[in-house]
């Protein structure tokens, strides 16, 4: 059992980082058959993009739009150039001898918590189950008292008969005792 627990959290694990691009990784935009492959990514200021040409044809990034400015060297077949982002925003660009080749690098700020925000609803979605747990469980602590309610009552009323019975014992008793002295004076006299 220990044993799949570590394996489910160390598989969860690694999928987690790879939502989360940490401040200075390392990306990889393969250019492959006249696109950037992936079109469209996320990632973070500090990290790294790595184009690489994979075409015969050369190919080059070239910003239409964005915080800041990218230019490329022509990249000629089996070469890279990598840029760090440094300021956060929404990059399109393009290629410059073929247009038609579009892609988008949105860039976070660094200090955005984004996995933190999907972890923090299922802490109050455990807690309201559990609210509701207890709450029934306070019924139905309820309920019994009820049903117990006529069992004290019940247990009262023979118990109230006892202390009658043994307060009859009792006077029986001092009556003969006092019967016993009365009838035992008038024989010494
Ligand atoms: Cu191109």
């Amino acid at each position: 059992m220990l044993a799949l627990v570590a394996l489910l959290l160390a598989l969860s694990a690694p999928p987690a980082h790879a939502v989360q691009p940490h401040a200075g990784g390392t990306h990889a935009v393969p250019i492959r058959q006249y696109a950037y492959q992936p079109a469209t990514m996320t990632i973070r200021v500090g990290d790294t993009v790595t184009w690489t040409n994979e075409d015969q044809a050369p190919h080059d990034v070239v910003t239409s739009a964005g915080p800041a400015a990218l230019q490329s060297p022509m990249l000629e077949t089996g070469q890279s150039w990598t840029y760090t982002f440094t300021v956060a925003g929404t990059y399109s660009y393009y290629c410059s001898i073929h247009p038609d080749m579009r892609a988008q690098i949105t860039v976070l700020p660094e200090d955005t918590p984004e996995p933190q925000a999907p972890q923090a609803p299922p802490p109050p979605q455990i807690q309201s189950p559990q609210v509701i747990a207890t709450t029934p469980a306070v019924t139905t602590e309820t309920v019994s008292p009820t049903t117990t309610v006529p069992q004290a009552a019940s247990t009262t009323t023979p118990s109230g008969l006892h202390p009658m019975l043994l307060l009859a014992g009792l006077v029986a008793a001092v009556a003969t005792f006092c019967l016993l002295l009365i009838g035992s004076r008038p024989d010494k006299e």
